[in-house]
């Protein structure tokens, strides 16, 4: 199957699973619901869902099994968004293709939107009658490594120091730390929960780990040079903000060239981490190219 179509798929599979977990735009209160769903369902690539679906291919699981797990993820990602548009933060009016949150809705709105999901995530990624047939132990796992990922010590984290470089000199040190931690652990946290869920064994989660690792950072250093050549019509989001804001980014501290450069190089990387996979990492080395290749 081309990547386009499993492209599809898998929007399909993670937005038939978040309209059944996620409470209807009139549910009581019905504000908060409709902004929830409007940021929710505004598309997206599902890019960690995806992940999600393909380590638990590529170690032979169930994908029913991780369903209510990729929808999780794509609600904490889909919070991320809706504050990091927020005015405090980044300040953008389009996300997605449309009038982000705050706009569409109100400030007050969109922070409790985004808590809203966030706290909805943690529901879903603990309920275990959702995941028939998994240890519970393994479950707990997941959950806790994915609020790991997305903590202090992760996102939440990363983001902090991404405010704290703004208009500083380049610092590689600080660029790695944002991009990993900001970007790099919900990514890593998708493709181990996919694959913890499935039933991975320890050394073919260490090697999709790896494989994670690469491909967090490719994504968040082809994000930086979006930033700079892609277009909103394409991105569905504002390009240069990252400028704007005097953002330490990859193509400001090391070069156009050179960024393009190294996202390859961790695409290779990446791609070479899958080798005990054989035939079954195909998908996830397509998603690795795609990742560098991409122009939204
Ligand atoms: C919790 C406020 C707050 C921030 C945490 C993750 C994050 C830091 C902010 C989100 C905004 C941002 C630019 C994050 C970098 C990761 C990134 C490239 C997000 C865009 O992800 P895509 O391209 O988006 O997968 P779609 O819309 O396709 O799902």
């Amino acid at each position: 199957m081309p990547l386009t179509s499993y492209f599809e798929e898998i929007k399909v599979w993670t937005e038939e699973t978040l309209h059944r977990l996620v409470p209807h735009a009139h549910t009581h209160p019905a504000r908060l619901h409709e902004a929830m769903r409007y940021s929710l369902f505004a598309g997206g690539k599902r890019l960690r869902p995806m992940l999600a679906a393909a380590a638990c291919d590529a170690v032979g699981g169930n994908r029913d099994t991780v369903a209510p797990f990729a929808a999780a993820l794509e609600m904490i990602h889909t919070y991320t968004l809706i504050h990091d548009d927020l005015p405090a933060l980044d300040d953008d009016e389009l996300r997605r293709g449309r009038p982000t949150c705050h706009v569409r809705f109100d400030e007050a709105t969109a922070i409790l939107a985004g808590d809203g999901l966030l706290t909805m995530a943690a529901q879903f990624l603990t309920k275990a009658d959702l995941y028939p047939g998994v240890d519970p132990a393994v479950l707990l796992r997941v959950a806790t490594e994915t609020l790991f990922a997305i903590g202090s010590q992760g996102t939440i984290g990363g983001q902090v120091v991404d405010i704290e470089m703004e208009n500083k000199a380049p610092d590689l040190a600080a660029l790695e730390y944002i991009h990993t931690h900001k970007t790099g652990t919900l990514i890593v946290a998708s493709v181990r929960g996919g694959a913890l869920l499935a039933g991975s064994d320890d050394d073919r989660l260490e090697a999709l780990t790896e494989y994670a690792r690469a491909i967090g950072l490719a994504f968040q250093i082809v994000d930086d040079i979006l930033d700079e050549t892609g277009d909103a019509a394409a991105l569905g989001k504002t390009p240069g903000v990252d400028k704007a804001l005097g953002k330490l980014t990859y193509p400001a501290a090391i070069g156009m060239d050179e960024s393009k450069k190294l996202a390859a190089r961790l695409a290779d990387r990446a791609i070479g981490s899958l080798a005990p996979f054989g035939a079954t990492g195909s998908r996830l080395a397509d998603i690795a190219r795609y990742i560098v290749a991409r122009s939204f």
